[in-house]
């Protein structure tokens, strides 16, 4: 099959589809109404893309911009899905995976208005939830109470990740910081929507507010996470009644919860008359939390043995203090956190829940104008270029011409993806390029089915979404289609045998192509809130940047 975006594109952009082996050398691009065509191109040479272990060649038909519905068509290949070129291709896509985040709140009823067919109770009040031991202290002993409501379910799973949330608020933010006229005029059928603040800050609020009640008061640490001592089964969020607990304090949590609150605490006060005060309690939260790092530097999550889920542990902090000092000091403007970020040794890279020096470089560069003397701005440059004009290089060598590499198909790849678009954004900021726009389309168009797999990635979105995530709710449901506007991690190379060991297509070592559309594959076809949020991102930013 010949394969491509399978929503479209916007009539400015880079139009790239891939074409299996075949003998023909020629491409026509055909209008699906009239049956006419109505562009005829040259296919590029034919090469490998090792992570596919296939033969392709690119049908390069970025000069076609009338709006329309189409095909490609290539002797001896099966068509293309129909695509569209159109204005705003991927603004229905980008309000499905920001409603995404709202269909995943914990404590919340689900009203038919807002979430139509996935109208459900509400689940997790979390109102009492206990203090593990792991977590108990003087003012707190094991076994008391505290509520900490709202926040998102993390995954396919309804744990409360502080870690994961982390990444996940900052890049919803960061969407609103980088592109806030965009999220204006956006409306996505939240309930909150139609009120004076943008849907997408109200949606972050949704965590943020969860957020403030993992600090514990007493001497700002932050939880780790919010949790039962073992997954539900596939049940909704209303029958998932095991005892919940707030477990362990850790650096990461704390460090992650001081980032984002700095961030939260700037976007805020753009909307003082809404959330009065709210600006200040979160900068000293964030504060607060910062102090309880700098006396905790080194304290790593580690697993009590009667909790069983999801970990998020890492061991390497000095990301995590770069970025909240970087954070901290966009919205204070004081140099000691600068220089407590200790920049220099800090590289750049592809975000992820367990990195987040690339955070620091994003904040840095969009906020470049108004950094104090102290900045070196060079420097920041230079470490966002770089980093874009690798990822540039790597989409020029690529049969696909996406810039992927084998060593990227880890669990949740297709948000590693969708983050590596988000970085190479940042580069287009500096000097216009198009050649950082394309990168970041072609990674989107990867997502959306320009992959050896033949999926669209993201629930109901292209002709071929997947359609058994391993999301509880939509196991659960009994509503055929999944819960829509969700990104499966996609292929995975260190997979799990959760589906049996026959049950991999994982036989002819095409890493692209390690991905199965089945509930028991939650390595490769679970759904989180960190690999949601760069989606929201990029097609946000790419419809901002080509306008209309
Ligand atoms: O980052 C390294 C990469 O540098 C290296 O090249 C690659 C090669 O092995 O590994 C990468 O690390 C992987 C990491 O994910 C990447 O983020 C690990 O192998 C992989 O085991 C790890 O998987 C994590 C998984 O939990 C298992 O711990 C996923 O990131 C993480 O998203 C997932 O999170 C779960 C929660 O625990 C529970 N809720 C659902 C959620 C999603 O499945
Ligand atoms: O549903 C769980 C998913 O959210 C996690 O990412 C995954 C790995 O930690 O574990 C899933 O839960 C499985 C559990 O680990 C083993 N029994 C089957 C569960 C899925 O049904």
């Amino acid at each position: 099959r010949i394969l491509l975006n399978q929503i479209g594109f916007a009539p400015q952009a880079a139009k790239v589809a891939v074409v299996p082996e075949v003998s023909a050398t020629a491409f026509s691009v055909i209008n699906t109404d009239t049956e006419v065509a109505v562009l005829e191109g040259e296919l590029s040479a034919f090469s490998e893309w090792t992570p596919a272990n296939q033969v392709v060649a690119q049908a390069d038909f970025s000069d076609l911009q009338d709006p329309g519905t189409y095909v490609i068509r290539v002797a001896g290949a099966e068509d293309s899905d129909p695509f569209v070129i159109a204005s705003q291709p991927y603004k229905a896509l980008n309000i499905g995976a920001l409603k995404a985040f709202y269909f995943n709140r914990a404590s919340s009823a689900l009203a038919a208005e807002h979430a139509g067919d996935w109208a459900r109770a509400a689940g997790h009040p979390d109102t009492d939830v206990l203090v593990h031991a792991s977590a108990a202290s003087a003012e707190r002993p094991e076994g008391t109470s505290i509520s900490a409501p709202k926040g998102w379910y993390d995954a396919g799973d309804f744990g409360k990740y502080i870690v994961n949330s982390g990444i996940s608020t900052y890049t919803l933010l960061a969407a609103l910081e980088h592109h806030g006229a965009f999220y204006a005029a956006t409306d996505a059928g939240i309930p909150e929507s139609g009120n004076d603040t943008p849907d997408i800050l109200e949606e972050a609020m949704w965590n943020l507010e969860w957020m403030l009640d993992m600090q514990d008061p007493n001497d700002g640490g932050v939880y780790h996470k919010l949790t039962t001592k073992n997954f539900a089964g596939a049940v909704m969020p209303a029958e998932g009644t095991e005892p919940r607990y707030v477990v362990q304090k850790g650096t990461s949590a704390t460090l992650n919860f001081a980032a984002v609150m700095a961030v939260a605490s700037r976007v805020v006060a753009e909307h003082e008359a809404v959330y009065s005060g709210l600006s200040d309690d979160m900068l000293a939260a964030a504060q607060s939390a910062w102090q309880w790092a700098q006396a905790n530097p080194n304290v790593a999550y580690q697993q009590p043995e009667d909790i069983q889920t999801g970990g998020y542990g890492d061991s390497r902090f000095e990301d995590e203090f770069a970025w909240a000092a970087v954070e901290l000091y966009i919205t204070t403007g004081d140099d000691d956190y600068l220089q407590a970020a200790n920049l220099e040794s800090i590289s750049n890279g592809v975000p992820g829940w367990a990195n987040t020096d690339g955070l620091a470089w994003v904040s840095l560069a969009k906020h470049r104008a108004n950094l104090t003397a102290a900045a070196d701005q060079a420097l920041i440059e230079s470490r966002i270029v770089e980093l874009a004009d690798s990822i540039v290089a790597d989409m020029n060598s690529s049969a696909y011409g996406v810039p992927l590499v084998a060593g990227n198909f880890y669990w949740g790849s297709n948000g590693g993806a969708l983050n590596k678009a988000m970085m190479v954004l940042q580069a287009y900021d500096y000097s216009a390029d198009m050649k950082y726009v394309n990168a970041a389309q072609a990674l989107l168009d990867y997502t959306l089915g320009r992959n050896p797999t033949e999926y669209s990635y993201v629930t109901g979105f292209g002709a071929r979404p997947p359609m058994h995530i391993h999301h509880r709710q939509s196991e659960a449901d009994n509503v055929v289609d999944p819960v829509p506007g969700f990104l499966a991690g996609g292929p995975n190379t260190n997979a799990q045998n959760d589906c049996g060991a026959d049950n991999y297509p994982y036989g002819d070592e095409a890493v692209a192509r390690a991905y199965l559309d089945h509930w028991c594959s939650y390595s490769t076809n679970e759904v989180t809130i960190n690999w949601n949020a760069p989606l929201v991102y990029v097609t946000g930013a790419l419809e901002s940047i080509y306008g209309g």
